[in-house]
């Protein structure tokens, strides 16, 4: 059964021009894009994306990176999304990731690790929403 999952290309690989390098790997590892757009968050959003995170000391550092530049936001459907993306972009510490994974190859830290991948099916349904309207996902 397909599931989906939520991607955001982060800001720093947006910077350094990897889009579409990643949106080839991710087509290309079976992922169909249901919904694509190029975004940018506010601090507001930021925060709430992240509220998960807001006691944690890298709070403030997260939300100014997150907020610095365009992101790409995407929703993709694969059977077992969730768990077959965080697989595809690796550790979120790129020093920690396969070869061969999203961070491994565009990552340059730990705090600027290039994608955002869902972390349960939950999660992903909630953060579609987040970012898409109905009209918005085919
Ligand atoms: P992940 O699920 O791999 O995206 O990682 P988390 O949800 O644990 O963390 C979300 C983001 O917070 C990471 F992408 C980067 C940032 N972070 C830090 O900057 N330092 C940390 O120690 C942990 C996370």
């Amino acid at each position: 059964m397909s599931t989906t999952t939520l991607m955001m290309i982060k800001p720093d690989a947006v910077e350094n021009g990897h889009i579409g390098n990643i949106l080839e790997k991710v087509t290309t590892s079976g992922f169909r894009i249901k919904a694509l757009k190029l975004t940018q968050l506010t601090r507001s959003d930021a925060e709430a994306f992240y509220d998960v995170h807001k006691e944690r000391p890298f709070f403030g550092e997260l939300v100014s990176f997150m907020t610095r530049g365009p992101i790409v936001a995407a929703i993709l459907e694969k059977e077992n999304a969730v768990s077959d993306f965080r697989t595809l972009i690796g550790a979120t510490n790129p020093a920690e990731a396969a070869a061969g994974t999203i961070r491994k190859l565009y990552a340059t830290s730990m705090g600027e690790n290039a994608v955002h991948g869902s972390d349960s099916n939950e999660n992903a349904a909630l953060e579609a929403a987040f970012h898409f309207s109905g009209r918005e996902q085919f």
